[in-house]
């Protein structure tokens, strides 16, 4: 195989002399480029560490103290309306800000560029205890309908608009009441920007859509598939970083969240809920998580080599507190990991999603 080199066109074709269940080896990651260690013999190595019970959860459906809630005042003495669905205010401490002042210049050495935008804080629901498995289809619709709206009114302005929901302490989520988040940039951020490139180029190479091959590939190959509807296929991808790490693709061709038709928003709504209702169920806890929408940038110069995608990274490895560290060699090589993305797959899949 060819350890060394970058030249991935030919991966899925080394890969068959592999034992990819029982052998190190390596793979690539062809959104991003790069490549990945799995160790799958070390899954087998006897575990004595740490592994405390799920921590208690605030099941309460409004909190006084919470800034997020209907009716309190948020950290800027700004009071929340008495909302009843979603609620989208400007984040009151924004990453990001419209007006753009910052430096630019000639400095070879240390270099600037200026970066203006928005910060949305979308607050799922008024109830501060559920989670989205745990809130109905159409209230989870609504969140979906709001990512749509809100994609398409900020990428008339903006190079790209970034969806997110940050979830759980372990993740440094600051608020328990559900919510995500939306940043809309005048750049496109670093790892939108090689995606965009490593697409166009298997475009270009291929003549295909990548993520449409890899739906294709992986509906035949079956091991790495979580759960599915018409219009959404959840993977553990085969170049999955984290242990239980998904890549939920859409089945349409579409490029854009703004370009998700009425039909494929309420199937998001669903496949939202089965997956988020399989993570919890896992560890018996309310599973942390980052997760987001990567689409095309308004400024791309190949649109059609796109196909619009969510990854969610959560941390979570062995149990409800034993979480996995990218550290180390993770921090100064490559990522690595030892459950294989199939034995992931194996064990979410198992897991009865019905709400
Ligand atoms: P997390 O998604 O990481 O929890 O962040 C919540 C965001 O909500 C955070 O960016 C904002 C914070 O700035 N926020 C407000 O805008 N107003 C508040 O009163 C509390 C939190
Ligand atoms: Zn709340």
């Amino acid at each position: 195989m060819s350890g060394h080199s970058t030249d991935w066109t030919h991966v899925t074709d080394s890969t068959a002399d592999l034992d990819i269940s029982e052998h190190p080896h390596r793979r690539l990651n062809l959104l991003t480029g790069e490549w990945l260690l799995v160790s799958p013999h070390r899954a087998k190595r006897p575990w004595r560490g740490d592994e405390t019970p799920p921590l208690p959860r605030d099941l309460i459906p409004y909190d006084p103290e919470c800034h997020l809630c209907p009716g309190n005042s948020r950290a800027n003495g700004v009071r929340n309306p008495d909302y009843e669905n979603t609620y989208v205010f400007a984040n009151d401490f924004p990453a990001l800000t419209a007006e753009s002042r910052g430096p630019g210049g000639e400095d070879a050495l240390f270099r600037a560029m200026p970066a203006a935008g928005e910060a949305l804080v979308v607050c799922f629901s008024p109830d501060h205890s559920r989670t989205l498995p745990e809130l109905e289809q159409h209230q989870v619709k609504r969140v979906v309908d709001i990512w749509c709206s809100e994609a398409d009114r900020l990428g008339r302005s903006y190079s790209y608009v970034q969806v997110f929901e940050n979830k759980g302490a372990m993740m440094g989520c600051s608020s328990p009441h559900p919510h995500g988040q939306i940043w809309a940039s005048d750049f496109v951020p670093t790892q939108v920007a090689a995606e965009d490139a490593r697409q166009a180029e298997w475009l270009s190479t291929r003549g295909s859509v990548l993520l449409a091959e890899v739906v294709e590939r992986e509906e035949r190959d079956e091991v790495r598939i979580v759960d599915r509807n018409a219009h959404w296929l959840a993977i553990v991808p085969w170049w999955a970083a984290w242990p239980f790490e998904i890549l939920l693709i859409a089945r349409d061709d579409v490029a854009t969240l703004p370009g998700l038709a009425e039909e494929a928003r309420e199937a998001l709504a669903s496949i939202l809920r089965r997956i988020t209702a399989r993570y919890d169920r896992l560890f018996s806890t309310s599973f942390p998580y980052s997760m987001g929408w990567h689409q095309a940038p308004g400024t791309s110069d190949n649109p059609e080599a796109w196909r619009l995608h969510a990854h969610f990274y959560p941390p979570l490895l062995r149990s409800a507190s034993v979480r996995k560290f990218m550290v180390g060699y993770e921090m100064l090589a490559e990522p690595q990991r030892d459950l294989t993305p199939e034995q992931a797959a194996e064990r979410l899949r198992a897991i009865d999603p019905d709400l």
